[in-house]
């Protein structure tokens, strides 16, 4: 396959120089080698997205998914993957998705290891509304809804991940290619909940580029109580002494949500349903 066959012909509307770009650069890339070296066929691939600046990459991305509703990738995730074990099913979510309106949907996806990755864009703010606090953002940061400086402590995804049950935790940066695409394949490889936080800075609402680039650092996995110290090593500041970890910080095996309810049992035994588009379309015309 090559990369351009996951191209649509929808005009992108992100911002020009968008960090999404690159991001959807490094999906593109680990989903084609994934289909070339024959551990999964393209139809195999199927995307959800949430609302935000990051959802749109449901309209760019040539595979077949499920837009969803702002905070709810995890329960579509979960629905698709049940009714399909077949499926290698992607999650794109945004800070504020997965960590605001959806903060319990990710807790209990990493908690079920439900066998899907989960992809969140973090910008540290609600883009697409033009730039409020998240969870994410920096204590006294200076926004749209926090003109005075926010006034909240960051809550840490990487720990919340690993602390939930997630067997795969990883953080990326947008803007670094092939250690975004290695790690994003190797999430997409895991048979379980992977998570990977890909940094990815807003251009036109909170640039970080520079100060990300200048902090962050290379990690190698380690054991759940490291694995949380060396998250614990960055809770969202914004400040001199900031070392950013990057890198896969933990890989485990865990039985798979749909392998503990014994999922190919479950479709044997549903009773086979009858099809009646035809009839509830005809009854709309
Ligand atoms: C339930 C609900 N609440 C709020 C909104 C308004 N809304 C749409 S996009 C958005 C911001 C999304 O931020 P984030 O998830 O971080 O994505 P980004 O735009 O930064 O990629 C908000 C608050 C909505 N559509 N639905
Ligand atoms: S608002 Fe920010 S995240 Fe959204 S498209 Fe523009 S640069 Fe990208
Ligand atoms: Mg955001």
């Amino acid at each position: 396959m090559n990369v351009t066959e996951l191209t649509t012909k929808v005009p992108n509307t992100w911002c020009p120089g968008c960090t999404n770009f690159m991001l959807m650069a490094g999906v593109k890339k680990a989903v084609t080698e994934l289909v070339n070296e024959g551990v999964f066929t393209k139809e195999q691939f199927t995307t959800v997205a949430g609302i935000g600046c990051h959802a749109k990459i449901y309209d760019y991305l040539n595979l077949s998914g499920f837009y969803g509703l702002h905070g709810r990738v995890p329960p579509v995730m979960a629905g698709l993957k049940l009714a399909n074990p077949n499926l290698k099913v992607l999650g794109f979510s945004g800070d504020g998705d997965a960590f605001a309106e959806g903060m319990s949907h990710f807790i209990h996806f990493c908690r079920y290891n439900l066998d899907a990755t989960y992809i969140i864009h973090n910008n540290q703010i609600f883009a697409l509304t033009t730039g409020q606090v998240t969870p994410t953002t920096e204590p006294g940061a200076v926004t749209k809804s926090t003109p005075h400086g926010s006034p909240f402590r960051p809550i840490n995804p990487i720990t919340l991940a690993l602390e939930s049950g997630a067997t795969f935790v990883a953080r990326e940066y947008a803007l670094d290619l092939p250690n975004l695409s290695e790690t994003l394949k190797r999430a997409m490889k895991h048979k379980g909940a992977s998570v990977v936080e890909i940094l990815q800075p807003c251009i036109t609402f909170k640039d970080v580029r520079d100060f990300v680039k200048d902090k962050m650092f290379r990690i190698e996995p380690s054991d759940l109580e490291n694995a949380v110290k060396t998250a614990r090593g960055w809770n969202y500041t914004k400040d001199d002494a900031t070392r950013i970890p990057v890198g896969v910080f933990y890989e485990t095996q865990y039985p798979t949500l749909e392998e503990k309810v014994g999922v190919k049992v479950w479709h044997e035994e549903f009773p086979k349903r009858e099809h009646k588009v035809e009839e509830l379309w005809a009854r709309f015309k």
